[in-house]
């Protein structure tokens, strides 16, 4: 991730003197270098709380850690685990928040089936966490979309069975009463479930999520940033973040996935919201197939600028690569990408094609 500082954290760490020598130590009191300012005219903000110790290193998806396409012609049962984890990560250097998860992970695992397939979904609410969860998949034709028969309170596991019975990549998502302070805390994630044929062969397969923060501090402020109740109701957002971290995957961050000059790779990417759309767009392509809401029992549309995703849906689109150079993927809201943290890249290596791009001359 990026460590240069923000405009927005320079001016917040200066309003509560702290130098800029401090930046670099994101957890504990700034001591004696706290000094009030005294030429202060209007009221100030509470200062934040300071970072606190992290509980994880990453919470941000691996977008390349995906199942495998399905190589089978029969439907079988699959059993599927995951565990509901409350954990402190740093959303960027210095700035830590209570995720809650799948997995640990945000967003959370890709569960891939075949249409037909019967799913044996079991989650635990890992011991020690605060607050009950449940799941509630999108691929489910039953009350809440499983909500009910998966709730599960700290300690606590249940396992329910589905069919799924129809093809498409669909959001799932924790829907307690709180839903939406879950969803914006880290819980949703996609389940696959591909056609009976199976999906056309491609070089490479990605995923990703987008969601937003909404907390009592500004995007860039050091500190360990709490949830916010009434920014979340006024949908104005602290942090629009791909993969739970502001530009987690890209060469500043853990790195950014690679596919080479000729081959073709197939995006998936769920919008967990809990309030935004996404514009959806990838900076130096098009996408060359959209199946807009994830719906690929449809036809494709073809080569889409950006393409619209609702909170709670999701989208497959494939990019084909004919330059070398980083595709960037972002919410064409473009303040989103420029102020709030939401950007992935995908890198495109190999040979030039100056027939298609010509940088020089
Ligand atoms: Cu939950």
């Amino acid at each position: 991730m990026s460590s240069i500082p923000t405009a927005t954290r320079r001016r917040v760490l200066q309003a509560l003197g702290v130098g800029t020598a401090a930046i670099a130590g994101c957890a504990g009191a700034p001591g004696a270098e706290t000094e009030q300012p005294t030429e202060r005219t209007t009221p100030q903000e509470p200062s934040m709380n300071p970072a606190q110790q992290t509980d994880v290193d990453r919470i941000a998806a691996d977008p390349t850690d995906i199942p495998a396409p399905i190589d089978r012609s029969e439907p079988k049962t699959v059993s599927v685990e995951m565990t509901t984890k409350e954990q402190v990560a740093e959303v960027e250097p210095g700035v830590t928040y209570t995720y809650m998860t799948f997995d640990g992970q945000v967003p959370g695992p890709m569960i891939r089936v075949r249409r037909g397939d019967t799913v044996e979904l079991t989650i635990t609410n890992e011991e020690g966490n605060s607050m009950p969860h449940n799941i509630d998949l999108h691929a489910v034709r039953g009350p809440g979309g499983g909500a009910e028969a998966s709730m599960v309170t700290p300690g606590q596991t249940k396992t329910f069975r589905f069919k799924a019975t129809y093809p498409g990549s669909f959001i799932y998502h924790c829907a307690v009463p709180n839903l939406d302070m879950h969803i914006s805390s880290g819980m949703f994630g996609m389940i696959l479930v591909e056609p009976k044929e199976g999906l056309p062969e491609v070089d490479h397969e990605f995923y990703f999520g987008q969601h937003e923060l909404y907390t009592k501090g500004e995007a860039g402020e050091e500190g360990h940033h709490d949830f916010d109740v009434e920014s979340m109701k006024a949908e104005d957002p602290t942090y629009v973040l791909m993969n739970g971290e502001k530009y987690a995957i890209t060469p500043d961050g853990y790195g950014a996935p690679s596919m080479n000059v000729g081959e073709t790779a197939r995006v998936y990417f769920a919008v967990g919201g809990p309030n935004l759309d996404s514009a959806f767009h990838p900076i130096g392509s098009v996408w060359d197939e959209v199946w807009p809401q994830g719906a690929t029992a449809s036809d494709p549309h073809r080569f889409v600028q950006t393409t619209p995703v609702k909170p709670g849906s999701t989208v497959v689109a494939t990019l084909h690569a004919e330059v070398p150079g980083p595709i960037k993927l972002v919410d064409h809201a473009l303040s989103r990408v420029a102020r709030k943290g939401m950007m992935a890249v995908i890198n495109r290596e190999g040979e030039a094609n100056p027939e298609v791009f010509q940088p020089e001359g």
